[in-house]
C-alpha cells in the first residue's frame, strides 16, 4: 500500500512542508511540499538526508540506563516507566536534600518544543536552565526588548531597498529562508552591504563589503551612529516623538570619527562613511540577525544595542520593507510559548538562587521581569511578551562551576536534552569535568552523542517527521502535521516532562495527554483545533505597521530608549562604549605575539547542522573532515598544504584539523569549523568519540573577562591563535 501523507523538517529552524512517500508502512522519500505556503516545495541538501536520518541504524529507539562506569559505554535497555519512574525518584531524593536548585538544565538552539522543559522547571522549582542562548540570538533578543520593547524577528527582505548583511552569512545559515529573499531582492535592485571579516559569497553580490576586523563591530555601528548624526541623516521626527536619550548618545558616540573607527576596524574612512550614507539614506532598508554579532564575547550584548538604535534613528522599525517587530490579527491571540512557560510558578525565594545573576545583571530574573513588566503596558497579543527560554537564563560556566565546586551550593543532577553541551558549550574541559561529577545526568536525544555518552540515562527522540508541531514566528502561526507515528520507542519531549511531571506531584498542570491537545488548547481563543489548522497550514498574521503609534513601545518609558533605563536600573552601560576583545593583536600583544591570527570559529557550512549528521554517510561524504580555513600567504608562511593536519592552539588547547585553503580570508586571520566529533570512533572514554581532538570549543575560554558584563556572553569569535603543521 502506498500513501503520501504531510509533514516538516525540523533538522534547523524554518520548519519547510514536507510530503512523505510511505510504502507499505515505511517512508521511502521525502519531498518538499509545493503547497506550503511559506517553503513552497523548497527543502535544502540536509532536509533531503531526512529519510537516512530517520532509519539510520545508530539512532537511539529505546531508554537505556548506564550499568558501568560513568562513560564506559555500558548500556542496559529498560522500558519508558522504569527509566522515568527511577529517574523521577532520584530527583526527588536529590531535590530533598539539597533543594530545588540543584537540578540544571542545559538547552541548545530552539530544536524541539522546549516551554515544556521551561514549565517543568517552573513546577519543579530551579532557576537553572542554562546553555547556548547567552551566545545565540538572546543578545539579540533580550536587548531589543530592553530598547523597543519586542524583537525583529522578520526583516522585511522582499520590500527592502537596502540590505545590511552584519555578521551573517545567509547563504550557509538560512539556504531556504533568508538567502532566497536576499537574492531576490538584490535582483530587484536593492543595495547590500555586507560587514563581513570573510569574502563571502553575499559580499561577492554586495554593492559595499567592509572586511572587518572580527570584534570590533561595536566601534564600526557608533561610528555609523554619529555620522548619520552629524550629517543629519536621522529621522528627525520618530527620533523627536518616539525615542528617549537622543542627546546623551549624540555625546556617547562623539569620539567614534571615522578615522579613529578605521584605525579600530581595518576598514578604510571613505568606505566606512559611504556605508553609513548608504544605510541611512536609501529607504527603507534591514539589518536582519547575524550570529557574527551575537558570538563575539565583550561587546556582542552593546552590538544588539547599536543595531537596534541604528534602525530607530533612521525610521526603519516597523515601516513596510524595514524591521519589523508587532504581530497583528488573530496570531497575537493564541495561547503562545511564553504563556505554556508556567513562569509565575517558580516562587521569589528560588528566582533569587538563579546562578550567575550576581555576575551579569541583564540575563536572568532581574533583566527579564522588567521586560515583562514592560511588555504589560501593551495591550496584550500586540507583541509577544519576552519568553524566559529565550531570555532568562543561569549562566553555563556557573553552573559547571558549581557542580564542580558545590558552590554557591551543590548542583548534582542535570538534564539535557537537544543539545550536546561538550560540543556547544565553551571551555570544553570544565564542562567535562563538570558532567562527569554529576550525580545524575539524563540526556534525550537522537543518537548517543559524546555527551550523552556520560549519562545515567539516555531517552530516544522522535524525529520530527514522528510528532506534531505549533510553530510560531513573527507572522506566521504554523501547524506541523505528524508524518508518521514514532518508530521503535521514541518519544517527544513532552511526553518525557509529562512523564516526569505526573510522577513528581506536578500531576494538575499537565493535564493534556498528548502534545496536541496542547496545541488544541492554545488555538481555543481563535475557535480552532490543531487538525483543522493542519488543514489550513496555519495562520498568516496580518501586518499592521507603526502601532506604536497607537499604544507605545513596550518600554519603561513607551518610547525607544537610545539609553536604556533597564540597563541603567541594573548597573550596566546605559549607552553603548566599544571595548577592544580581549584576545586580540591590539587587547594583549603578549598574547599576540605567541598566537598570531585571529581566530573565528563556527562558520556555518553545509550540510552539517553544529554537532550533527557527523555519522551521515552521505554528509561526510561532503565533509570527511574538520577543515580550518587559511589564506594562502599564511599556509605558505607556515608551510602548510591543503589537506594537511594542523595544530590550532590558543592558550586554552589545542586540536587539529585538516587545511583549507582560501584567499577569501584575511591574511591574519583563521576560520575554524566547530562541533567536530567522530561516531565512527569508540563510544566511550578516554576517547569519547573523539570529542577531544577536534572540538573547537577546547580553544574558546569563557572566564568573566572574555564575557560581555550584561549578560555573559562568551566568545566563540575575535579570539587569537597558532598555527603549525602536525608532526
Ligand atoms: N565554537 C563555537 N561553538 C558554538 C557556535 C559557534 O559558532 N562556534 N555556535 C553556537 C550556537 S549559535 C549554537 S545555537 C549552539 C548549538 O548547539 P546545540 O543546539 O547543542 O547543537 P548540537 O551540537 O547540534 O546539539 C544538538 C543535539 O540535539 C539533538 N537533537 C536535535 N533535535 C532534537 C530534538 O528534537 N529532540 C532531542 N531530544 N534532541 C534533538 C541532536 O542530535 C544533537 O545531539 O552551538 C554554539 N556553539
Ligand atoms: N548549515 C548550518 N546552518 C545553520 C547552523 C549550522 O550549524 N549549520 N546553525 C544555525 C544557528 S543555531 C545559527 S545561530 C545561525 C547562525 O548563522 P549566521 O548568522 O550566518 O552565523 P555564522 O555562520 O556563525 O557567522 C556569520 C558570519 O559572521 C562572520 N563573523 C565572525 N566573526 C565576526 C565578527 O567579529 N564580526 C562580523 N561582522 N562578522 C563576523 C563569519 O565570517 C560568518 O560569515 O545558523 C543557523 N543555520
Ligand atoms: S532549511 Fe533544510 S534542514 Fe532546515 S527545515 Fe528546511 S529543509 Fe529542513
Ligand atoms: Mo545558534
Amino acid at each position: 500500500m502506498s500513501e503520501i501523507r504531510r509533514s516538516y523538517c525540523g533538522l534547523c529552524h524554518p520548519r519547510c512542508g514536507t510530503l512523505l512517500h510511505i510504502e507499505n508502512g515505511k517512508v521511502v522519500k521525502v519531498a518538499g511540499d509545493p503547497d506550503h505556503p511559506i517553503t513552497r516545495g523548497a527543502i535544502c541538501e540536509r532536509g533531503r538526508l531526512m529519510l537516512d536520518h530517520l532509519y539510520h541504524p545508530q539512532r537511539l529507539n529505546y531508554p537505556l540506563k548506564r550499568t558501568g562506569e560513568r562513560g564506559q559505554g555500558r548500556w542496559q535497555q529498560v522500558t519508558w516507566d522504569q527509566a522515568l519512574d527511577e529517574v523521577a525518584e532520584k530527583l526527588s531524593s536529590l531535590k530533598d536534600t539539597y533543594g530545588a536548585e540543584t537540578l540544571t538544565f542545559t538547552h541548545g538552539t530552539r530544536r524541539t518544543y522546549h516551554w515544556d522543559c521551561r514549565r517543568f522547571f517552573n513546577l519543579f522549582g530551579s532557576p537553572n536552565t542554562c546553555g547556548v542562548n547567552n551566545i545565540c540570538f538572546c543578545p539579540t533578543y533580550a536587548t531589543e526588548y530592553a530598547t523597543y520593547g519586542g524583537v525583529v524577528m522578520g526583516s522585511e527582505v522582499l520590500d527592502a531597498k537596502c540590505m545590511v548583511l552584519w555578521g551573517c552569512n545567509a547563504s550557509k545559515s538560512s539556504p531556504i529562508g533568508l538567502y532566497p529573499q536576499l537574492v531576490k531582492a538584490s535582483k530587484n535592485g536593492a543595495k547590500l552591504i555586507v560587514i563581513d571579516p570573510r569574502r563571502i559569497k553575499e559580499a561577492e553580490m554586495a554593492d559595499l563589503w567592509l572586511q572587518i576586523r572580527p570584534g570590533t563591530d561595536l566601534a564600526l555601528m557608533l561610528g555609523w551612529i554619529r555620522l548619520i548624526i552629524e550629517e543629519n541623516l536621522y529621522d528627525h521626527d520618530f527620533v523627536a516623538n518616539w525615542t528617549v536619550g537622543f542627546e546623551e548618545l549624540k555625546a556617547a558616540v562623539e569620539p567614534y570619527t571615522p578615522e579613529k573607527v578605521s584605525e579600530t576596524t581595518s576598514v578604510p574612512a571613505d568606505l566606512i562613511i559611504e556605508a553609513a550614507k548608504m544605510y541611512a539614506t536609501v529607504r527603507p532598508a534591514v539589518i536582519p540577525f547575524g550570529l557574527g554579532l551575537d558570538k563575539q564575547g565583550i561587546n556582542s550584548t552593546q552590538c544588539a544595542r547599536g543595531r537596534a538604535i541604528l534602525r530607530a534613528i533612521t525610521g526603519n522599525l516597523e515601516i513596510p520593507g524595514g524591521d519589523v517587530f508587532s504581530m497583528a490579527g488573530d496570531i497575537g491571540k493564541i495561547h503562545d510559548w511564553e504563556h505554556l512557560e508556567m513562569n509565575d510558578a517558580i516562587p521569589e525565594s528560588q528566582r533569587a538562587k538563579q546562578l550567575g545573576a550576581d555576575m551579569y545583571p541583564f540575563f536572568g530574573f532581574p533583566g527579564w521581569e522588567r521586560n515583562q513588566k514592560a511588555n504589560k503596558r501593551l495591550p496584550s497579543g500586540y507583541v509577544a511578551a519576552p519568553e524566559a527560554w529565550h531570555s532568562n537564563l543561569a549562566h553555563a560556566r556557573a553552573v559547571m562551576d558549581a557542580i564542580i565546586t558545590g558552590k554557591p551550593y551543590p548542583v548534582t543532577a542535570a538534564i539535557t536534552l537537544a543539545n550536546n553541551p561538550l560540543l556547544a558549550l565553551p571551555n570544553t574541559k570544565r564542562v567535562f569535568e563538570a558532567l562527569q561529577a554529576l550525580r545524575l545526568y539524563v540526556v534525550m536525544d537522537y543518537y548517543m552523542t559524546p555527551s550523552a555518552a556520560l549519562a545515567d540515562y539516555v531517552f530516544p527522540a522522535s524525529t520530527t517527521v514522528e510528532q506534531p508541531e505549533l510553530w510560531l514566528t513573527g507572522g506566521f502561526c504554523m501547524a506541523c502535521p505528524q508524518g508518521i507515528a514514532p518508530i521503535y520507542e521514541r518519544r517527544n519531549s513532552y511526553d518525557f516532562y509529562r512523564g516526569l511531571g505526573v510522577r513528581l506531584g506536578q500531576e494538575e498542570n499537565w493535564p493534556w495527554k498528548t502534545v496536541e491537545e496542547v496545541y488544541d488548547y492554545c488555538l481555543e481563543p481563535v475557535g480552532l483545533t490543531f487538525k483543522k489548522l493542519v488543514d489550513q497550514y496555519g495562520i498568516l498574521g496580518r501586518m499592521e505597521y507603526r502601532r506604536y503609534e497607537r499604544f507605545g513601545f513596550g518600554t519603561p518609558s513607551g518610547k525607544v530608549e537610545l539609553k536604556s533605563s533597564i540597563f541603567e536600573e541594573l548597573g550596566a552601560d546605559s549607552l553603548p562604549q566599544y571595548h577592544e576583545p580581549v584576545w586580540s593583536p591590539k587587547g594583549n600583544p603578549k598574547v599576540a605575539e605567541e598566537y598570531p591570527l585571529i581566530l573565528i570559529t563556527g562558520s556555518r557550512f553545509m550540510p552539517m547542522y553544529h554537532s550533527e549528521q557527523r555519522q551521515i554517510e552521505k554528509a561526510r561524504q561532503k565533509v570527511p573532515d574538520p577543515l580550518v580555513t587559511i589564506h594562502p600567504e599564511t599556509a605558505e608562511k607556515l608551510g602548510l598544504s591543503t589537506g594537511d593536519w594542523a595544530v590550532i592552539s590558543t592558550p586554552l588547547g589545542s586540536i587539529r584539523q585538516r587545511v583549507k585553503i582560501s584567499d577569501a580570508i584575511h591574511p591574519k586571520m583563521a576560520d575554524v569549523q566547530h562541533s567536530w566529533w567522530f561516531p565512527e570512533r569508540a563510544p566511550k572514554l578516554p576517547e569519547l568519540f573523539g570529542v577531544f581532538e577536534s572540538n573547537t570549543n577546547l580553544l574558546c575560554p569563557d572566564a568573566p573577562e572574555f564575557c560581555s558584563p550584561e549578560i555573559g556572553s562568551w566568545p566563540h569569535s575575535a579570539l587569537l591563535c597558532s598555527i603549525e603543521k602536525e608532526d
